[in-house]
Formats: structure tokens, C-alpha cells, sequence
């Protein structure tokens, strides 16, 4: 792919024509008095290696164990040794943030702009903008609402089978301890409002749940992925309904799994195979993988955040002037406390 002509000439460009300017006024009629020009320095933009892909890498931020596991993916993918150039840009959990580091990139005029939107909307102008400056764009996990025609390509999860899988799982369940006609309450731990890990997982719970007329929402909340907030959003859904309406905790993500199991603790509720509450969260952290061998987490949908390689396969593919799909999903498993075991040794996040 032809390498885009660094900033470094819109720099020298005016700070040349500012230059020309001055000596031809003073060329050009002007006695040839001393004139005071001020030299006006700006850092040029960073010439970029013609031998290297610059990708910038817009990461939604640090919320959970998860995001560290697969802004590591990219860390360790997008090398110099790989031929690469990686501008990573940390989202700090602020979707503005993220957009405005996307205009930034497209003014570095980086080859590749990987994106990791922290929720669906508000992509549109910047993807645009990417297209019309012909720098290709990989939404990667989590997506976009913006017509897919703006960006190169999706990568991640299919989140709604993800739900699917976890409420299927229950069914199952209930139906072995012999519960299938049981009245079962369920408390739901969200993610981020927008992000379409939260959306595609909520939608596929709630798709299994209304065909169960034995199964009722007692409250669904969102606590953004992170740990602190499944233990605060937990602690007060203990104050607000009766321990024994509680019978199922699916949480959106280990880490706010992780921060309820501490809620319940602490109000004194057993979780597990052997206490009152079924405990099912998405992920399938290492962590996760020792509390489902303890029997305290039930089961942990897998949700693969090693998928730089793919982003890194596709920029090849598109470096060589071939085509490439419009999604590409992640090979992801179901894991439970019954298999964790013969499992966990491979884990690698
Ligand atoms: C899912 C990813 C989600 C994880 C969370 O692909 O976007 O964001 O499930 C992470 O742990 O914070």
C-alpha cells in the first residue's frame, strides 16, 4: 500500500510560503530595509518509516481483566519486529475521548486505524472522514451502529449467542436438579449501556428467559464491566429485594461477578453449587476458571480477547490488495464448574 505523505509537509509548506512571502514583500518594491521576521518553529509531525504499517489503536480503556488481556494481545502483535509502527491510544473509558484520538490519527495520516468502540453510537462523522482520507478502519470486540460500508471490517463475539448459551446452560440446570418448574427469580448484572457486548448479551438472556413462564427479572442494572460496580450495584440490589427472591446472578462479566460474589459475602448469602444462588457471568478469565474448580462460579461464557492476530491478518491481507470479509467472529466455548479443571491449564488470560 502506497505510505501516505507525512504531516511533515503541511509544516513546511506555510512555514516555506511564510518565508516566500516575506522575501518577496521584500522583493518586490519594498526598499530593502532590515525586515523582523519572527521564525515561526512547529514540531513536524512524526515522519512516519516508510518500512513500517503505522496502526493506531483506539482501546475502549482498562475496565477489567478482559481489556488488559486483549490490549496486551496488541501490544505484543503490532511490534516493530511484526513491521509495524503502533500508535495505542488508551480510551480511558470515555467514548469522546475515543472519537477525537480518531480524528487525530486520520490527521497523522496513520496507514490503519483499529478501533475498539467503547459504545455503538457516535461513530459515524470520524468513520467518514477515515474513508474519504482512504485510511481503512477494523472495528474490533465491540461495534459500531455507523453503516458498515464506513469501516473495513468487524472482528469479535457474537454476543448474542453468547446470552443464549449462558441462559441455555441454565435451562439445563434447573432441569437436572429437577427445578424446570421451579419459579426462578434472576438478577442481571449489565455492561456498559451502548456497548454491544452488553446489548448482544442482554438480548440473548432476555430472548431465553421470556420463553421460561417459570422464569421472572427481578432486576437488571448495569455496573460497566468493572468490579467495583458489580460490588456496589450487588450490595444494594441485597437491600432492595429479599434474599430469597434471588435464586440466579447472570453478570455480564467476570469482574462484576467477582465484585458481587464480595457483596453477597458480606450480606452472609451462599453462592454456587452448593449455596442458594446459580452464578453465571461471561469471559472466562483464568480467576474465573479457579472459582468455577471451587464451585463458587457455575459457569463462564467464553468471550476471546485475543483477537489482534486477526486484526493483524487482515491488514496483511489488505497490504496485498486483497479483499476481506465484513465480520469475522472469534471461536469462543461454554465452560462450567464441572469442566473447568481438564481446561484451565491451557488458559492463557
Ligand atoms: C467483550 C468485551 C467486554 C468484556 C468485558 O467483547 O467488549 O468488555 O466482556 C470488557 O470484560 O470490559
Amino acid at each position: 500500500m502506497k505510505r501516505k505523505t507525512p504531516d511533515t509537509f503541511r509544516y513546511i509548506l506555510p512555514v516555506f510560503s511564510l518565508f516566500c512571502g516575506l522575501f518577496c514583500v521584500s522583493g518586490c518594491g519594498t526598499p530593502q530595509t532590515e525586515m523582523q521576521t519572527k521564525e515561526l518553529i512547529r514540531s513536524a509531525a512524526p515522519a512516519y518509516d516508510e518500512n513500517f504499517v503505522t496502526v493506531g489503536f483506539v482501546q475502549t480503556g482498562k475496565e477489567s481483566d478482559w481489556r488488559d488481556a486483549n490490549t496486551n494481545d496488541y501490544l505484543h502483535t503490532f511490534t516493530e519486529a511484526n513491521g509495524y509502527n503502533l500508535l495505542y491510544i488508551d480510551g480511558n473509558s470515555n467514548s469522546d475521548r475515543q472519537i477525537k484520538a480518531a480524528y487525530d490519527l486520520i490527521a497523522q495520516k496513520v496507514d490503519y486505524i483499529i478501533i475498539d468502540p467503547i459504545v455503538e453510537d457516535g461513530w459515524e462523522d470520524v468513520l467518514k472522514l477515515a474513508k474519504a482520507e482512504g485510511i481503512p478502519v477494523i472495528i474490533a470486540d465491540r461495534g459500531v451502529s455507523a453503516d458498515p460500508s464506513l469501516y473495513a471490517c468487524w472482528i469479535g463475539s457474537d454476543f448474542k449467542t453468547e446470552g443464549i448459551n449462558a441462559a441455555k446452560w441454565l435451562d439445563s440446570y434447573l432441569e437436572q436438579q429437577n427445578r424446570g418448574n421451579e419459579d426462578i427469580g434472576i438478577v442481571i448484572l449489565e455492561g456498559t449501556e451502548g456497548a454491544s457486548a452488553a446489548i448482544g448479551r442482554t438480548e440473548g438472556l432476555m430472548e431465553e428467559i421470556s420463553a421460561h413462564d417459570n422464569w421472572h427479572i427481578v432486576t437488571s442494572q448495569c455496573a460497566n464491566f468493572t468490579q467495583g460496580e458489580g460490588k456496589n450495584v450487588m450490595e444494594q440490589i441485597l437491600k432492595d429485594y429479599a434474599d430469597s427472591d434471588i435464586d440466579v446472578v447472570i453478570s455480564e462479566n467476570d469482574n462484576m461477578m467477582f465484585g458481587a460474589m464480595k457483596a453477597m459475602e458480606h450480606a452472609g448469602i451462599s453462592y454456587g453449587v452448593d449455596g442458594d444462588v446459580i452464578t453465571i457471568s461471561f469471559d472466562a478469565l483464568y480467576e474465573a476458571f479457579e472459582l468455577m474448580q471451587e464451585g463458587k462460579l457455575m459457569v463462564s461464557v467464553e468471550c476471546n480477547p485475543l483477537i489482534a492476530g486477526l486484526s493483524h491478518q487482515v491488514i496483511q491481507d489488505l497490504e496485498a490488495g486483497k479483499s476481506v470479509a465484513p465480520i469475522h467472529y472469534v471461536e469462543e466455548s461454554v465452560f462450567t464448574y464441572e469442566n473447568a479443571s481438564s481446561h484451565i491449564s491451557d488458559r492463557k488470560y
